[in-house]
């Protein structure tokens, strides 16, 4: 991966890609198609103020797409809104991933949780009091369609936490070759956060399942990219069986606090282990449905592999393939940072996380010479079901030098995580070949 690519947007190569777009982003600020000139809103205008720190007197002559002088030497990263150093991927919609030594945390803190949005999420005065926020349960095999607002989900079920971990289908995605298409994720798309709501099977029991009903699909209150109303940016689902565990959650609570804006704010679909984009954002309907769900991005190539490896490059036909269910097993490196000095006379403990889908890692390896040989790292067991699982090992460097380390996971079913890149797939999902980081041994 290129330079380029590894480094945080910065607000400098944001505002040199795209100024009006930058400008959108930081302020808010309307550009006017026919001249490209922008105008502040008021809204803007008053975040601007805010990060200045103070009125800018002038504001109706400051052209559009130009970085205030007073931030101008800044090089702190560009923000999206209540998240830090995250990686910019792409900012119309907006996805960033995470890089490695900030998912240290056991629970990934709300400003370090990754972003992958489909479409553009409702604006915060549409959502207004998320007391009132309407779900709406519904499909043909639903047997009493039912509305409930937050207040009343909260007021009527048990609330349950679990310790959850998400990751986006296309995680990894950045190594394939020939290149697919899409946002280019190196490793960061994953976190595990405490998610705490009801149940998912609490409230769809309460509505009464017919016998028929196979799978549930979901809504969010996102718009699609287009903005024509008719259209969803994605609406995918799982089978009943999925949906009725114990951890598949309908959640309004991220580590106690309520989920982040960008995380589906007020009320999101949770169900950890399987690809992140059946976990619903901004969840306003769901629906119970005697045929696997055909909501956008249900159908292949989303979300989907081929039924049979294929060599890299090959085109594969939609039935040749199959939609993406439990997620493989993955691990990190998320302390130290890749890249450090590390003295020769002392030990380094290194730690992370691994994670398998809907079953557990059973142990965690790691080398230092390129994977001729392996040491056994200490795991925990997960905190609960479906909770990423930590791994610590103490490490000993023989003399000064360029090292790896590298990190491998094993499930309980005995697969491992591959060295290389793995079943390459037209679009470019499932990589969960080993993490690694530099050390310098000085
Ligand atoms: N309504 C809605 N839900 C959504 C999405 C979306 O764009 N809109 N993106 C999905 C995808 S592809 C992923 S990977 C996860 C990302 O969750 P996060 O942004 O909270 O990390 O949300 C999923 N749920
Ligand atoms: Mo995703």
């Amino acid at each position: 991966m290129s330079e380029k690519e590894q480094k945080t947007v910065g607000i400098h190569e944001l505002y040199r890609k795209n100024p009006q777009e930058a400008d959108k982003q930081l302020w808010g600020r309307e550009v006017d198609p026919g001249t490209r000139r922008g105008f502040l809103k008021k809204s803007g205008l008053a975040a601007m103020v805010a990060f200045i720190g103070s009125s800018i007197p002038f504001a109706s002559k400051m052209p559009g797409g130009l970085i205030p002088a007073a931030l101008a030497d800044t090089t702190e990263a560009f923000g999206i809104d209540g998240k830090e150093g995250l990686r910019i991927l792409n900012d119309r919609p907006i996805n960033a991933e995470t890089p490695p030594h900030l998912l240290d945390d056991n629970l990934t803190p709300a400003k370090y949780f990754f972003v992958r949005n489909n479409g553009i999420p409702p604006a915060l005065e549409t959502i207004g009091d998320p007391a009132k926020w309407m779900l709406e349960i519904g499909g043909e095999s639903c047997l009493k369609p039912t509305k409930y607002t937050l207040a009343q989900l909260k007021e009527k079920f048990k609330h349950h936490s679990y310790a959850l971990t998400l990751e986006c289908g296309g995680n990894g995605r950045s190594e394939f070759d020939p290149p697919a298409k899409g946002n280019q994720w190196s490793t960061g798309a994953v976190g595990c956060a405490q998610w705490t709501g009801v149940r998912l099977k609490d409230v769809l029991k309460d509505c009464g399942i017919a016998d028929d009903a196979v799978y549930i699909g979901y809504y969010g209150a996102d718009a699609h990219l287009t903005g024509d109303p008719r259209k969803q940016s994605i609406s995918r689902g799982v089978p009943m069986i999925k949906a009725l565990e114990d951890e598949s959650l309908i959640a309004w609570g991220f580590n106690g606090e309520d989920i982040p804006y960008q995380n589906g704010y007020p009320l999101r679909l949770v169900t950890g282990g399987w690809p992140a984009s059946t976990s619903g954002k901004w969840l306003n309907k769901i629906v119970v449905r005697n045929q696997i769900h055909d909501g956008a991005k249900m159908a292949a190539p989303s979300y989907s592999v081929p039924k049979r490896s294929v060599a890299p490059g090959t085109k594969v036909a939609n039935d040749d393939m199959v939609t993406i269910e439990s997620m493989p097993v993955k691990s990190l490196v998320t302390f130290p940072k890749s890249g450090i000095t590390h003295s020769l006379t002392e030990s380094l403990t290194c730690r992370g996380h691994a994670w398998a889908g809907d079953i557990s890692v059973q142990n965690v390896d790691v080398s230092i010479d390129f994977g001729a040989t392996w040491q056994p790292a200490d795991v925990k067991n997960p905190i609960n079901r479906l909770a990423w699982q930590h791994w610590q090992a103490t490490l000993k460097f023989p003399q000064p030098g360029y090292y790896e380390v590298w990190v491998k996971a094993t499930d309980s079913e005995g697969k491992s995580q591959p060295m290389v890149v793995p079943n390459w797939n037209p679009k470019g999902y499932l990589n969960n070949a080993c993490h690694r980081i530099a050390v310098q041994v000085v």
